[in-house]
């Protein structure tokens, strides 16, 4: 547990120390927002001296810290400020603490990626009470009508679940026993993708899911959840792991277990910053994400622009999230309230997986 604390706070520091670079290549340098040190809306509808709290699924996820770059990038453009604020653990529990301190420090947003679709809510209430706006992003949160919030949704979530599956299909010949490695048990995300997963698991036949483990986005727990998975499975063909941490946690077991490569095929969401070294190696052939500066980006925009008033969770209505444009509100559907979508994932392979930053 201490050695991989240690190597995930490296990996952090490494990847903070690298967003700035990306962010400068992913969001260019303009500034969107008006110049009236007021506080009042700005030429672009957004109030300059925002608040936003920042509340990713743990601090000490990389992906989860590219997010909040790029949330940081946002408000830096519109200025405002980001203040970072979770647990280390991907649990409600540790991220309650930080919202009580967003109510206490009047913020004027909360971004927040749900541990658990509603163990939040009666405090997101009380910050919406305080008029405080909500905006979810990464893994959506589940308060019935109240509190109003907006869900900055990764991609389809529909077409993350479907293309894991086909993804993994095409590479095992759509036949043998498959597995899934996720996170935490209550993630909003993972578990929505894991039902398109299933449904799209009943047009393979010949492709059976055997078991769902739960790494909890801790490497030593995936650690240990992979290998229990592959001593109760000795015919396990196909791995999908719909998470980051997961992903690159079994990457590194595989490659270092070249005899368990060859049986077992591996996929899912991952950073292709992690997985290059596996793709090169020949460990994992394709996988996919989108990326999550970007996505932050969009979430810090949001945020920004429903406390100003420029933006409302009017089906239909847009606002403008700088250098990535305008953005649509979507209809409430099946669970999930107005949303919006970055945009499609992007495969990775040999042949493209060099040239992302992220
Ligand atoms: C992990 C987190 C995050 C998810 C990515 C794909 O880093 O669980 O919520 O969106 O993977």
């Amino acid at each position: 547990m201490t050695i991989s604390r240690t190597a995930r706070r490296r990996a952090t520091a490494i990847l903070s120390l690298s967003v700035a670079g990306v962010m400068l290549a992913a969001c260019g340098s303009s500034s969107n927002a008006g110049s009236d040190p007021t506080g009042k809306p700005t030429a672009t509808g957004v109030k300059k001296g925002l608040t936003v709290y920042f509340i990713p699924k743990d601090t000490q996820n990389p992906y989860e810290v590219l997010a909040d770059q790029g949330g940081k990038k946002a408000l830096e453009e519109l200025g405002g400020k980001v203040v970072v604020s979770s647990g280390t653990a991907d649990t409600a529990a540790a991220q309650i603490p930080s919202i009580q301190t967003a109510i206490q420090k009047h913020a004027d947003a909360i971004v927040i990626a749900g541990n658990d679709p509603s163990a939040l809510c009666p405090s997101l209430n009380q910050a919406s009470a305080a008029g405080i706006k909500i905006v979810s992003f990464d893994s959506d949160i589940s308060c019935g009508t109240s509190p109003n919030h907006l869900f900055i949704n990764q991609a389809d979530t529909a077409d993350v679940g479907t293309s894991e599956v086909d993804l993994l299909a095409k590479q095992i010949g759509s036949t043998g026993q498959v597995a899934i490695l996720s996170a935490a048990a209550s993630a909003t995300n993972q578990n929505a993708w894991i039902g398109f997963m299933k449904k799209q698991l009943t047009k393979y036949p010949n492709m059976k899911l055997v078991s769902t483990v739960y790494g909890n986005d801790d490497p030593a727990t995936s650690l240990t959840v992979l290998q229990g998975l592959l001593s109760a499975y000795p015919n396990l063909k196909g791995i999908i792991s719909p998470t980051t941490v997961g992903i690159s946690t079994a990457a590194q077991y595989l490659s270092n277990h070249k005899d368990v490569a060859k049986k077992v095929t591996l996929t899912g969401l991952g950073l292709p910053s992690q997985m290059k070294s596996y793709v090169k190696d020949g460990t994992v052939k394709s996988f996919e994400l989108w990326n999550p500066n970007q996505l932050g980006y969009l979430a810090g925009y949001a945020a920004a622009s429903l406390a100003s008033g420029s933006a409302s969770l009017q089906t239909g209505s847009t606002f403008k999230a700088g250098t990535l444009g305008s953005y649509k509100v979507l209809a409430p559907a099946s669970g999930v309230g107005p949303s919006v979508v970055l945009g499609p994932p992007t495969v990775f392979d040999a042949s493209n997986v060099d040239k992302f930053n992220f």
